[in-house]
């Protein structure tokens, strides 16, 4: 059973990849009616300042947006002294998680999740379900978001080849994904391995491609090395990008520096691949906004 989702999940990816990926969304959408038009309901009531309204808009045009002034500080400073815990315990986990695969950054949240669910007042989780981010999201999907995966990684120069995300990409967790990434550590120069990305108008130009990763030499014969955004900015620089249609990359680190950032993925749901268990959890009474974003609506 494993092994025939796996496969159904390997196809739809490959589906997600082509141009014909917006027309299998909308009839997967068709077969939602219900927990749509309640998300839908759900945004509609939202009350949506002009600043949220605008990096709504950015996110929309540009397929990114830089929202730090918008952020909570409380839930932000928390975040900070969370992260660097976790940056604590690193090198045990270097020797813990499967070094063939991204040696270049390790995942630090492993250890917050109880069956494999993070719960939904655990700080990582928070972050993410906070009010503002939820907004804008909400006005960029029409309705509210699902949260589908939280990540903080550490990353690290490598003697390696530049591999997986360090090469030029989309992401198709499905094919509307926004991710909200947070440093938490000062990413100033070209050496901390920025986020780096091809904003939306650009990157539609490139469209599909065969290969799901291109180098730099082949992302650069179809676009120009201006036009791409090294995102260098101090640590607890919070910002958003559609990673679905903007090509992007990061991680390159070089010797001597090492980069500490926070991920919080979110889809346009449904969520077109079946996941058995939800990856969040709760004791809480939650509002219907919280749960939705959570997954976790009746
Ligand atoms: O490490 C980076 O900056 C790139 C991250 C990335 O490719 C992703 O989150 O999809």
């Amino acid at each position: 059973m494993k092994t025939y989702r796996k496969t159904i999940s390997r196809i739809l990816w490959q589906i997600l990849r082509t141009p014909i990926a917006p027309a299998v969304k909308f009839l997967f959408t068709l077969t939602h009616t219900k927990t749509v038009s309640e998300r839908r309901k759900t945004a509609k009531k939202i009350n949506i300042s002009k600043e949220t309204n605008q990096k709504a808009r950015e996110l929309d045009r540009d397929g990114y947006t830089i929202i730090s002034e918008l952020i909570d500080t409380d839930l932000l400073d928390n975040l900070f002294s969370e992260s660097k815990l976790k940056e604590k315990a690193r090198i045990k986990l270097f020797q813990k998680q499967d070094y063939s695969h991204k040696g270049f950054w390790i995942r630090l949240l492993d250890d917050e999740t109880t069956n494999g669910a993070f719960d939904s007042e655990n700080i990582f989780v928070k972050f993410a379900t906070q009010k503002k981010v939820i907004e804008i999201l909400s006005l960029h999907f029409k309705k509210t978001p699902q949260l589908m995966e939280v990540l903080l990684s550490y990353s690290r120069p490598t003697d390696n080849d530049l591999s997986y995300s360090q090469l030029w990409h989309r992401d198709f967790d499905d094919n509307n994904t926004v991710k909200l990434f947070v440093y938490l550590s000062d990413v100033n120069e070209v050496d901390d391995g920025p986020f780096t990305f091809l904003p939306k108008p650009n990157s539609k130009k490139i469209g599909f491609q065969l290969r799901s990763h291109l180098s730099d030499e082949k992302f650069f014969s179809k676009t120009s090395k201006d036009k791409i955004i090294q995102m260098c900015a101090p640590k607890l620089t919070v910002f958003m990008c559609e990673t679905s249609k903007c090509y992007h990359m990061g991680s390159r680190v070089m010797p001597n520096s090492s980069r500490l950032m926070y991920t919080a993925t979110f889809i346009n749901p449904p969520h077109l691949f079946h996941r058995e268990k939800c990856r969040f959890s709760t004791t809480k009474n939650l509002s219907t906004i919280e749960k939705q974003t959570l997954g976790l609506e009746a």
